[in-house]
């Protein structure tokens, strides 16, 4: 049932998918890792702690998305071998998927969130967000999907047909969209969106200090591996994802905090 739906919309809400006490022990690690490192930071156990819109590109400004967060709580590793979400992505394409890597989006007070886009078209990336916190409503910012987007459809064609013709240029964006199709998916800590990240999505902004901790299980799908490129063999090889060349750059050692008290004290 959850395998069609997610097959026709291209977006599920699983509730209830992490217990609450699980929620709270990852979410004092993040928020561990945020109150330790105040800049974007490669740590020596391969996490990379990326602080968006540093740079001339604005988007996500100060929205702190962590990479390969499982090296720092090695309880996410369990995440990247056979579990419910690859069953229900392999369900919903039809194809193999493998768990690439693990992320952390942190979003507290995150007004300039990237406008609706996809992220790409070929190969077949899914993502399953686990709110760590609970998101009542549209103020903290929920995940937000066109239902069905990922398939072709008008809206999609005039989306192409604007970037032929030059307007608005950034890889991905996706301005016009179905509006009766809009889905916030708002829910409870603990809840599951897993999302086809071929459909038109965004992060909605938030209003002021409102908080928004998700675990990004990240996954691409393929008929054969042997069809993908360097590129992504490298990434399934070595199951270590990063958004940047990282040879040059100097790591910081990682010091363990699991700070979980502070679960308690800063969920909003
Ligand atoms: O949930 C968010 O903050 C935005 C997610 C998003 O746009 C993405 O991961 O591509």
């Amino acid at each position: 049932m959850a395998g069609k739906k997610l097959r026709r919309d291209g977006i599920i809400v699983v509730e209830n998918f992490m217990s609450k006490e699980t929620c709270d022990y990852l979410l004092g690690n993040v928020l561990a890792l945020e109150k330790t490192y105040h800049a974007s930071t490669l740590l020596d156990n391969d996490t990379y702690l990326n602080y968006r819109g540093s740079e001339s590109n604005t988007n996500d400004r100060g929205m702190l998305d962590v990479f390969n967060i499982d090296h720092a709580v090695p309880e996410l590793s369990k995440f990247k071998t056979n579990n419910s979400i690859i069953d229900l992505v392999q369900f919903a394409t039809r194809k193999n998927c493998e768990v690439f890597s693990v992320n952390a989006y942190l979003n507290r007070g995150i007004k300039t969130t990237r406008d609706f886009h996809v992220d790409d078209l070929k190969p077949i990336t899914f993502k399953g967000f686990i709110y760590l916190t609970d998101v009542p409503d549209n103020s903290y910012g929920p995940y937000t999907y066109v239902k069905r987007s990922q398939k072709f459809s008008f809206f999609r064609l005039l989306n192409l047909v604007l970037k032929v013709v030059g307007y608005r240029p950034g890889f991905g964006d996706m301005p016009l969209y179905n509006k009766r199709r809009v889905l916030n998916a708002i829910g409870k800590r603990g809840s599951l969106v897993l999302s086809d990240q071929t459909g038109i999505h965004r992060g909605l902004p938030q209003e002021d200090s409102k908080l928004r901790v998700a675990l990004v299980i990240n996954l691409i799908c393929f008929d054969e591996r042997s069809e993908l490129n360097e590129h992504w063999q490298k990434v399934l090889r070595e199951k270590i994802y990063y958004p940047i060349p990282v040879d040059n750059l100097k790591r910081e050692k990682f010091e363990k905090s699991p700070l979980v008290g502070l679960a308690h004290e800063q969920r909003s």
